[in-house]
């Protein structure tokens, strides 16, 4: 440590001394409690409220530095923001975590329960929340100038109970305790319209005008949170908005002498930021999550024409000024709405409107699967966003008109691409809405982007080829290694001499020099079974299932999903039972096969995949002849949290999707990063990872996605393989025996009839590949320092999955954005 960066941290109120004394006054002056009396969450908000003062202050220099420099900026506009915990990462990015650690010890504090204390903010799904919480970290991380805009849901995602095996959703009040990170912005507050219809009026100009006039208003009051970077002094902005009635609304029915009636449209109105709906239930056409995409991208347009008008001034420069990615479609309102402030409020003509509005937005797509793309029913759109339905028809007769001039006679294409889907109910295509809107379309892995332009949007990409883009994911190591693994972290630091892997994880690459270290060997084993050991003593004082630290830790964790195939898994589990069973234990090794995810609340078979092995554990838990060998847990209400416990702990992780259908993964990268090793499929990023790490260091099964689709194009048959395969037919069999549910023959069947008759996601195909690759990972795991070393080039390859290398590649070829370093105020 330097001396003037010493000096820094004491004048910053970085230094022990300091902190104790704020924390002590913050658990006093916001708490009103003092150290004898104070309850745990007590010391958590005031060890979290210590932290925030001192992030506050780079905040408001970042702040100020980017309104006077005119910074170009990159709006990330996601209805999904999957945040996880924010007092240790702050810490680790402030740079504070030791100094903090040793001001509670001396306080006579338990650092590490302090920071268990934080109920993280769930405002997300899975992984697409997630990456957008990695990149906004990042994106302060690489001194990008940025503001994300969300929605501030009062239910994040539910919280998963398991009760008799069955998954039971809990409400998640989050905010019930406070949320210390967030500042309220009472003066950032915005009028957001629905219903109603469209009037023309003459401008003063004499020129015939269209305008909306709403049947209701809402407000939508900004809540700012501040986004550390690691090593910088730049600080973002996530900015959520919370749904309220507008006050003159009110006030209205409260002259008419309507008082209950003025309260009932306040509770209406604030229903709409109330909760997180699951993204992964086929097309829920609900009017409610139409209106809070609606809501928060009307929101976040308002602010950045706001800001503009502020600080550059006219807004043809606005293009110059913002960039906007869209998080999937949920945001490809945003397109639609900019183009009616333009219009409408600032009275820009067409051609300027849409000359900006096109070189504005950029847009990712996260998945293919047809029942995730969205579409709105035109007769909802007509009754809830009227003035909008006018403009997306005019973006279409001129978009068509287009590709008529292109395509001459080609009416089938301009059916398949026109923004909306005619015969039948007539629907909005939110993707080729956020196609059209877009100057950059993006998939998240190489795969996946080729797919993209060869299935999705075909005709766009033959349209417009040079739109089309590829970033493969990354996910942040400083939370993901730093904080969920202090002790790989340290044996790194240690190994590599300097912690600068850290901010650049390319340099993560200098341990393949000690692959061959003996001694290094024998650490990165101490570390992991250190992790497995914290893991096994969560597990027994969360679910009762014991778990042996020298097992084969085998980790599935991830949303609950057919195309995700954890019933491949299962299928595996119960070959292992009847092979131990049988007295055919001499090629494996003993394993707990560990499984963590949630289901969407409506989706059936995901939730009976989820009984399923908490069936199957209750029996082979329970059975003596198989203990020393195997064991299943399943770990309840998967988050970021209890993925920060998993990770760490994994020697292996599963990522056997089938080929073609995941685009890219991100859970994948994390195990890696913490040195599990994978079996998977060609699928989403698994393709890239493998190339990094090296095949050797890679457990690879299953059908390419090529040959999948070549399969259920001609014909795919499950039954054939359930017949011709003995064993395959004797692990579906005892499910349907009920073995796994107390002679109940019926439970499951609709999972295994699935499985035999229909199998959309090919489990049967790739079951044999499965078994067999499952072996080769158990003959290397007999080989410890041959898994050792494996384990640790997995970690030393890794660095390009890093969420700063993504964010770089976005700034460079699709934001045309450059770092904007900030100096310490
Ligand atoms: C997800 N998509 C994909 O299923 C993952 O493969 C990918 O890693 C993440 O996005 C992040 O890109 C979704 O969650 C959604 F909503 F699009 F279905």
């Amino acid at each position: 440590m330097s001396s003037s960066s010493t000096h820094e941290r004491t004048r910053t109120g970085m230094s022990k001394t300091a902190l104790k004394q704020d924390f002590l006054d913050n658990l006093f002056y916001i708490q009103g409690r003092f150290r004898e009396v104070a309850t745990p969450h007590d010391l958590y908000m005031a060890a979290a409220f210590t932290t925030r003062d001192r992030l506050l202050k780079r905040w408001v220099n970042s702040a100020q530095v980017f309104k006077t420099s005119h910074a170009r900026t990159v709006c990330y506009l996601s209805a999904e923001y999957l945040l996880g915990p924010h007092l240790a990462c702050n810490l680790v990015n402030l740079g504070i975590t030791d100094t903090a650690r040793q001001a509670g010890a001396e306080l006579g504090l338990n650092f590490d329960a302090i920071v268990e204390e934080e109920e993280e903010p769930g405002l997300g799904n899975g992984g697409l929340g997630r990456l957008a919480a990695c990149f906004m970290e990042s994106l302060s991380t690489c001194q990008v100038p940025a503001i994300g805009y969300g929605i501030r849901y009062e239910f994040g995602i539910f919280d998963q109970a398991i009760e008799d095996g069955w998954q039971v959703e809990k409400t998640d009040n989050w905010l019930r305790n406070g949320n210390p990170w967030e500042i309220p912005r009472p003066k950032i507050c915005f009028p957001v319209g629905y219903g109603g219809h469209t009037e023309s009026y003459r401008d003063e100009h004499g020129q015939m005008r269209l305008r909306w006039q709403p049947a209701f208003m809402i407000n939508g009051m900004a809540y700012d949170t501040p986004i550390l970077g690691y090593g910088t002094e730049n600080v973002n902005l996530l900015r959520l908005w919370k749904a309220e009635a507008s006050e003159s609304f009110n006030f209205q029915a409260f002259n008419t002498g309507d008082y209950y009636g003025a309260v009932y449209s306040k509770i209406e109105a604030e229903t709409i930021s109330k909760v997180l709906y699951p993204n992964d239930e086929p097309e829920i056409g609900k009017e409610l999550r139409l209106k809070q995409q609606y809501f928060f991208v009307s929101c976040s347009m308002q602010d950045m024409i706001r800001l503009h008008l502020n600080t550059v001034g006219p807004l043809e420069s606005f293009a110059e000024k913002f960039v906007v990615q869209l998080n999937d479609t949920h945001p490809a309102l945003a397109v639609v709405e900019l183009m009616r402030l333009l219009l409408d409020d600032h009275g820009l003509n067409w051609e300027q409107a849409w000359d900006i509005t096109r070189h504005t937005f950029c847009y990712t797509n996260h998945t293919l699967l047809p029942e995730a793309l969205e579409t709105w029913s035109v007769a909802l759109f007509e009754r809830l966003l009227p003035r909008h339905l006018d403009l997306i028809y005019e973006i279409n007769r001129r978009f068509l008109d287009e590709v008529r001039m292109r395509f001459l006679g080609d009416e089938a294409r301009v059916w398949r691409m026109s923004l909306i889907a005619e015969g039948g109910e007539r629907r909005v295509r939110m993707a080729n809405l956020a196609v059209v809107g877009s100057q950059a379309v993006n998939g998240v892995a190489e795969l996946h982007s080729a797919l993209v332009k060869a299935t999705l949007f075909k005709d766009f990409a033959e349209l417009w080829p040079e739109r089309f883009h590829n970033v493969t994911n990354g996910v942040t190591p400083r939370r993901f290694m730093v904080v969920a693994n202090p002790r790989l972290s340290r044996l790194i630091t240690q190994t590599c001499g300097h912690d600068a892997w850290i901010r650049d994880l390319e340099r993560l690459r200098e341990l393949e020099t000690h692959q061959d270290d003996a001694g290094l060997h024998a650490d990165w084993r101490a570390v992991k079974l250190a992790a497995k050991q914290d893991l096994a003593t969560w597990m027994q004082q969360a679910t009762g299932i014991h778990l042996d630290p020298a097992s084969l830790f085998d980790v599935q964790a991830k949303r609950f999903h057919e195309y995700k195939r954890q019933h491949l898994n299962i299928l595996h589990i119960i070959r292992c039972y009847q092979r131990i069973k049988q007295g055919e234990s001499q090629n494996l090794v003993p394993r707990a096969f560990i499984f963590g995810g949630k289901a969407a609340p409506g989706y059936f078979m995901a939730k009976l995949m989820i009984k399923l092995i908490n069936a199957v554990a209750e029996v082979v838990n329970n059975d003596p002849q198989v203990n020393g060998w195997m064991r299943v847990a399943f770990l309840p209400n998967f988050n970021v949290k209890n993925g920060q416990r998993l990770y760490p702990a994994a020697d292996l992780s599963e990522q056997i999707s089938l080929a073609g259908k995941e685009a890219s993964g991100t859970g994948n990268m994390k195990f890696s990063m913490n040195g599990a090793l994978t079996i998977g499929t060609l699928d989403g990023a698994n393709v890239e990872i493998r190339e990094a790490v090296g095949a050797e260091n890679f457990f690879l099964f299953g059908l390419t996605a090529e040959a999948a689709l070549q399969q259920q194009l001609t014909g795919y048959r499950p039954w054939e393989y359930y017949q011709s395969d003995i064993e395959l037919k004797s692990d579906i069999d005892l499910i349907n025996s009920g073995l796994f549910s107390h002679g109940d023959t019926q439970l499951f069947r609709p999972l295994t009839d699935n499985l035999v008759n229909h199998d959309p996601f090919m489990v049967l195909a790739d079951y044999r590949a499965y078994l067999e690759c499952q072996q080769t990972v158990s003959a290397a795991y007999q080989d410890p320092e041959r898994w050792t070393r494996m384990s640790l080039l997995n970690v030393a390859r890794i660095g390009r999955f890093s969420s700063d290398r993504a964010i770089r590649e976005y700034a460079e070829h699709i934001w045309k954005v450059t770092p904007n370093p900030i100096e310490a105020a």
